[in-house]
């Protein structure tokens, strides 16, 4: 059979991806905007119990602060309106600029509402409020899943807010301050066990060091980067807005993989381990699969990323 980013998605498919994400996240968007609101409060209340959340860094506030600032001087149910506005994607002025907010200003954004709800400064989820039935089922599930997936849940429920004139997912017009890398003397070298492959080291190296355009030229012209639960984002240029939207201040942790032989020259790789965000530092460690499909070049032809089921999960190398 011939080799497409469409049959690389099914190498070592037996690996299994935490479905608790997205099953929540299609309950929870059947749930009405107050329900929502309230329910990432308990959750974000709960989870702050183990892990800590990061405040996120000025410079990158600096787009939301106009907006957050007109919240904070509106009457206590005009704030509640922009909330739920933003939770029931109405076509508003606000939920225009939230859209078009990259995502660690969405994040930040929450952040900032989420403290000042606790201060009183901000209309805060009414004392006593009752879940309905549905919304308590997802806490529920939101709360047997792990501290990885409860994150990516969380996110998740954040990003698909307000209103995007344009197709969703689209690439945001509004972007982070572009990192600088770390410079070479500064960079940590990865090990992983089972594996010696350069394009793996080399691509982990640099996603470490948020040199992007590096980890970007390991890719060839068309290869292929597929993050959890999302279709193949396609091409360097694609994949290198992505990563510059999504990846900064990541911490990836490979622990161990495998490579298989190659099959019509591409080899398949499979590692696995942790990655951390900024945002939750060693609190979280996500579990993580990256199955590599490198070409016969060497470059990476296609890598999906995976979050999994579970921590036994990281031992599960086998190819089927
Ligand atoms: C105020 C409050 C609490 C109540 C109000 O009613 C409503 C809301 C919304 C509230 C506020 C909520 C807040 C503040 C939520 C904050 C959530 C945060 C900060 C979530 C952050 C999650 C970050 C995650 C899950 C990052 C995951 C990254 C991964 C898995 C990266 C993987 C990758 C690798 C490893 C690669 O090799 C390639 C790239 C890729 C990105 C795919």
């Amino acid at each position: 059979m011939a080799i497409s980013i469409e049959s690389a998605r099914s190498i070592f498919s037996g690996t299994l991806a935490a479905n608790v994400v997205p099953a929540t996240i299609e309950s929870f968007n059947q749930l009405g905007a107050e329900d929502q609101l309230a329910l990432i409060w308990f959750i974000y209340t709960e989870m702050g119990k183990t892990i800590t959340v990061a405040a996120p860094g000025a410079a990158n506030m600096i787009l939301a602060q106009g907006i957050l600032e007109q919240i904070k001087q509106m009457p206590p149910m005009a704030q509640t309106q922009v909330m739920c506005d933003l939770a029931n994607r109405a076509d508003t002025p606000i939920c225009r600029s939230y859209a078009s907010f990259s995502m660690n200003i969405k994040l930040g954004f929450w952040y900032q509402l989420g403290e000042w709800m606790a201060q009183g400064l901000v209309a805060p989820i009414p004392e006593g409020y009752k879940l309905s039935t549905k919304a308590a089922g997802v806490l529920q599930a939101v709360r047997e899943a792990d501290s990885g997936q409860q994150i990516t849940i969380l996110r998740n429920m954040v990003l698909d807010m307000g209103f995007d004139p344009n197709a969703p997912g689209s690439y945001k017009k509004v972007e982070d301050p572009v990192v600088v890398p770390t410079e070479m003397a500064s960079r940590s070298q990865v090990k992983i066990e089972g594996i010696d492959n350069p394009t793996v080291f080399d691509y982990i190296n640099n996603m470490n060091a948020n040199d992007f355009e590096a980890a970007v030229a390991l890719f060839g012209a068309e290869g292929a980067l597929q993050p959890p639960f999302q279709k193949p984002i396609v091409g360097q240029q694609a994949i290198l807005a992505y990563m510059r939207e999504e990846c900064q201040g990541l911490k990836m942790m490979p622990e161990r993989g495998v490579a298989e032989a190659p099959d019509q020259g591409y080899t398949p790789v499979k590692v696995t381990g942790k990655v951390q965000t900024p945002w939750f530092g060693a609190s979280v460690g996500m579990n993580i699969a990256w199955r590599f499909l490198l070409d016969p070049q060497g470059k990476i032809y296609f890598v999906a990323v995976d979050l999994l089921a579970s921590p036994k999960e990281l031992l599960n190398l086998v190819r089927r």
